[in-house]
């Protein structure tokens, strides 16, 4: 296949780096998907200042015009969603069905935000002082900068750049190192959407030069990132420091809790899904298994015999189930969490085994271990396809096994049970929660988000997005 090359998009021309880089395809290590430029700390400074410099024009535009732009936008997305899809399988190694999924939820979510951009009001109040008016409106907050992670390339970058370009924001966006090439050819699609020059940047490159450029720069009023909980600590301390706006969304450690009275196919499949499929690479994974000892054994005999049926292999195949690690630092990631499962104790029950197949690629059969709550299999977020099964003692003591982790971004419960359904809603501490679902695949027009160390900031996605996306105004009128 044919390797791209990626510019860099600054103030409406497209640029050649400091440096070059390449990414390259997991599922097949001799293919170069892109050559893609990459700037320095200078580069990404005129970016900021070119959005800078067009926020203004932007703010002022009409709700008609971003309607417009986000609309073109979400339709090219799905309209070419199979090319698309391909290039995302191909850099990332999700599989070409997921892929094709997320670009157009990619699309989706640039057509609901051109549907916020028209739908933006305030409110109007009669004021405690008499003759006097009181009108809420919002506006833009100004430059945001965006830094995206490698999982989600074109979903996630989406789901932050249509909410701030529909409020009238500028943006300076910064993809994951490992997928230029989907950062490119969505800012490519963007390119043509007539927006004035400067609103929207495109800047490849390193965290240490172009990330650290946009946490540190005071012309950047807001940082949305999603990545590590390390990096999002480093970048809430640094924005803490200069009072710039800051979104965070770091790692979960998802519970998935299997009652006694669960239908076993259904929260098995909910288990394949939540934990294997993206290659478990989603911060919504479910990699706490929390099992009932009333259906303890069954479930366990049924999960073991259906994760060692997964088909593993190049994500541009039809037949295949789970695609590649993303690259070799991830999967000797996983490879570690196996040897400190083993080692503290877990019992291994299936996979975890690295595979060849036909292509060079970072192939590894999903993993699952029998542990227990203070295993650090069972405490730290691994990123991969390994997930634990640890075993409860009814209702209570699942929930608290769910509650017991210092992450919070989502919790599935698989009952048949109105009652537990219920008390989980309401007790599980996190932002999401999910019954008879898996913990992954989110709607993409509702709010995303979580609690304790998982998430900072308001909720990205949905119309609660517009509380990042934009500041309050209060003003009084004596008439
Ligand atoms: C999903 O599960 O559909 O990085 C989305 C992640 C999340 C997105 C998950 N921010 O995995």
């Amino acid at each position: 296949m044919a390797t791209l090359t990626c510019k860099n998009y600054f103030n409406g021309r497209w640029e050649t780096g400091v440096t070059t880089g390449i990414s390259t395809n997991p599922s097949d290590l001799d293919d170069v998907v892109a050559e893609y430029a990459r700037a320095d700390k200078n580069q990404t400074d005129n970016a900021i200042r070119a959005a800078a410099d067009a926020s203004s024009t932007w703010a002022q535009s009409t709700p008609q015009r971003r309607f417009d732009a986000l609309d073109q936008i979400g339709s090219e997305l799905i309209a070419r969603k199979d090319e698309l899809g391909e290039l995302l399988a191909r850099e990332e190694g999700k599989t070409l069905a997921e892929a094709v999924g997320e670009t157009v939820r990619a699309g989706n979510i640039f057509k609901f935000f051109a549907g916020e951009a028209l739908r933006q009001g305030g409110e109007r109040l009669a004021s405690v002082r008499a003759g006097v008016d009181v009108e809420i409106t919002r506006e833009p907050v100004g430059v945001v900068g965006i830094i995206a992670p490698w999982n989600f390339p074109l979903a996630i970058p989406a789901w932050k750049i249509a909410p701030a370009l529909a409020f009238g924001n500028s943006v300076v966006f910064k993809p994951a190192e490992l997928v230029p090439a989907c950062g490119w050819a969505l800012a490519e699609i963007i390119s043509r959407a007539t927006l004035p020059a400067g609103v929207f940047n495109l800047v490849m490159g390193s965290g240490r030069q172009v990330g650290q450029a946009l946490v540190d720069s005071p012309l950047v009023n807001a940082i949305s990132f999603t990545g590590s909980v390390g990096t999002g600590r480093q970048i809430l301390k640094a924005t803490a420091e200069r009072g710039a706006k800051v979104q965070l969304e770091m790692g979960g450690k998802n519970p998935l809790v299997v009652l006694a009275d669960a239908d076993l196919e259904l929260a098995v499949e909910c288990t394949l899904n939540g934990a294997f499929y993206s290659t478990g690479q989603r911060c919504t994974a479910s990699s706490r298994i929390i099992v009932d000892a009333g259906i303890h054994d069954r479930f366990v005999a049924r999960l073991r015999e259906r994760t060692a049926a997964l088909k593993v292999g190049h994500a541009l195949q039809r037949d295949t189930q789970i695609g590649p690690v993303v690259d070799d630092h991830q999967l000797q990631q996983n490879l570690s969490y196996l040897e400190i499962a083993r080692d503290e104790g877990a019992e291994h029950l299936v996979g975890g085994d690295t595979l060849q197949r036909q292509t060079r690629g970072h192939f590894m059969s999903p993993a699952l271990f029998l542990a227990q709550s203070h295993h650090r299999v069972a405490r730290e977020e691994i990123f991969g396809p390994v997930a634990c099964v640890i075993r409860a003692d009814g209702y209570e003591h699942a929930l608290s096994l769910a509650n017991d982790t210092p992450f919070g971004l989502c919790a599935g419960i698989c009952t048949t049970s109105l009652k537990y359904a219920t008390h989980f809603k309401r007790n599980a501490q996190v932002g999401m929660t999910m019954v008879n679902l898996p913990t992954a695949g989110v709607d993409h027009h509702v709010p995303f988000g979580g609690r304790k160390e998982s998430s900072h900031g308001s909720r990205e996605q949905g119309r609660y997005a517009a509380e990042f996306y934009t500041t309050v105004k209060t003003a009084y009128t004596l008439a």
